[in-house]
Parts: C-alpha cells; structure tokens; sequence
C-alpha cells in the first residue's frame, strides 16, 4: 500500500528530491497517476495555502512546496495527457497579467489533452492583448482564463472586453477557472462557463464545443 501521507509531506516541506522519488516510487508500483495527484500531491497545495494564510509559513517555503509541486506533477504527465480520446477540439489557454501561478492551469491543460483537446499553452503573466493575438490566429474553439489572485481577477473581464471589441468573441468559447472564482464571478464577467477544477474543466469544455 503507498503511503500517500509521505507524499505529501515531501511536497509541502519543499523537498523536491524526495518528492519526485516517492512519485516515482508510486508510478513503479501502479499507483494511478490520479490518485498520485488527488491523495498525494493536491493535499500538500492545500496545506501550504493554509499555512501560509496563517502566517506559519513564508513565501520562500511557498516557493520550494510549488517546485516539489511541478516537479513531481511532470512525472505524471506521460500518464494523465496521454491521447486515447478522439478529438475534441483545439483551446489556448494561459494564466491572466501579473498572475504567475500555474500549477492548476498545467494540471487542467493535461486532463484537456488527456480528453482529446488540442492545447496551446500561453503561460503565465499573459496580458489580454496576447490572448486576443493568439485566437486572431483561428481555429480555436476555446479560451481559458486562470487567475489565482483576486487582485488579478479583473484581467479577465478585460480579456472579454478586448476579444469583442477586435470581433472575436463569438468565434471563441470562454472558460473561467481559479481558486478564488466563482460561477457567479463567470456570470457577471460574460464567461461561457466557470469550472472548480480540471475534472470540471473537462465536463464544461466538451459541453462548451457540443452547443
Ligand atoms: C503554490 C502557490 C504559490 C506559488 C505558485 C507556483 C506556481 N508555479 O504556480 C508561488 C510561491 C509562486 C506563489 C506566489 C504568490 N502567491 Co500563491 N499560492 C500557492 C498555493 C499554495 C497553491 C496554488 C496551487 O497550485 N494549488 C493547486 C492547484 C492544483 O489548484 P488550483 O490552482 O486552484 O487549480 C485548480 C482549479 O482552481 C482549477 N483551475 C485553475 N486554473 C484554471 C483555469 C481554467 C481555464 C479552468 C477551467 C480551471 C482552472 O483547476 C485546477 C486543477 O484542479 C495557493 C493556496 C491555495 N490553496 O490555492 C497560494 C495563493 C493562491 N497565493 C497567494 C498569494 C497571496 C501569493 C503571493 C501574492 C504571495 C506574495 N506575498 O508574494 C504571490 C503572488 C505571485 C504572483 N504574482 O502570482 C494567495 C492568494 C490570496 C488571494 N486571495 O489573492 C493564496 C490563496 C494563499 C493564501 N491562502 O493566502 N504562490
């Protein structure tokens, strides 16, 4: 039986060498990758973050968790975007301006590929002019926006804004995603759809195309 507690403290106490052998570790022993994300890897995210609100830990420790974090995650990659869907369609997809987290865009952009989606990857810090540059360019069925900061939240609208006034928001389905989102946040900013998470993600996307 893995132990998915060692995992996670790994991730959370920043040590990258243990945590990518534990993911190794677990990969060898036919551990499925989501488990290995879901019971492993995302309780370490959530423990830092609360850690971190409470003032128990410091941006430096943040640093190194997010480091285990990518590492590890990279090895599960092969296994969670491997192509066994039939095409769904292409999406761009990047993290808003003065946003540089990415953890969460990078695990969505493995379960869309993992789906059949075709996926451009904008990174981070992307201003909403780069978003609109990037669909001008046609043949996306699908935009996704991630922000992890509420103070970078409002670049979203702005990205909305800019798509219609270059005419190109009704050539593009939008989708909205990010720890402090909402539904309601997706409704008020004229998003086609909000997800909770990269299951989520998934789910919305492929209704999104399906209209
Ligand atoms: C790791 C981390 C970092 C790392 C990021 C490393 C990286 N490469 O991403 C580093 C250390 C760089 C960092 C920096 C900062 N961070 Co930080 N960070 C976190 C932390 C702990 C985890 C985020 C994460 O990766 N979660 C795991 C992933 C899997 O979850 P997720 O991102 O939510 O993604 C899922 C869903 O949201 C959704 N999703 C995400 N994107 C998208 C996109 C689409 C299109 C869709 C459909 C779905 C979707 O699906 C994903 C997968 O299921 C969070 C706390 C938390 N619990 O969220 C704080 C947190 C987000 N950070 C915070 C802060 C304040 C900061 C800093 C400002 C700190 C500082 N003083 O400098 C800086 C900002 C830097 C910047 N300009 O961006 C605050 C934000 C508070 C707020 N309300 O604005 C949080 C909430 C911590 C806290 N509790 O205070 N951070």
């Amino acid at each position: 039986m893995f132990n998915f507690n060692e995992l996670t403290d790994s991730v959370a106490d920043g040590q990258v060498a243990k945590a990518t052998e534990l993911t190794k570790k677990a990969l060898a022993a036919k551990v499925p990758a989501k488990d290995v994300l879901n019971k492993g890897l995302l309780p370490a995210m959530n423990r830092v973050g609360k850690d971190f609100e409470d003032g128990q830990i410091f941006l430096p420790e943040l640093l190194m968790a997010g480091d285990a974090m990518k590492a590890s995650i990279g090895l599960l990659r092969p296994e969670l975007s491997r192509k066994g869907a039939a095409y769904t369609g292409k999406c761009a997809i990047g993290t808003v301006e003065g946003d540089l987290h990415d953890i969460g865009k990078n695990i969505v952009i493995l379960m869309l590929e993992g789906n059949g989606w075709e996926v451009t990857d904008l990174g981070i810090d992307v201003p909403p002019q780069r978003f609109c540059e990037e669909i001008k360019k046609g043949g996306y069925d699908l935009l996704g926006l991630s922000a992890l900061l509420t103070f970078t939240m409002p670049k979203m609208p702005e990205t909305i804004k800019l798509l219609k006034e270059a005419g190109l928001r009704e050539k593009v389905k939008v989708i909205v995603g990010g720890v402090p989102l909402s539904q309601s946040f997706a409704n008020q900013i004229g998003a086609d759809a909000y997800a909770r998470d990269a299951v989520e993600a998934v789910v919305k996307a492929r209704e999104l195309v399906k209209k």
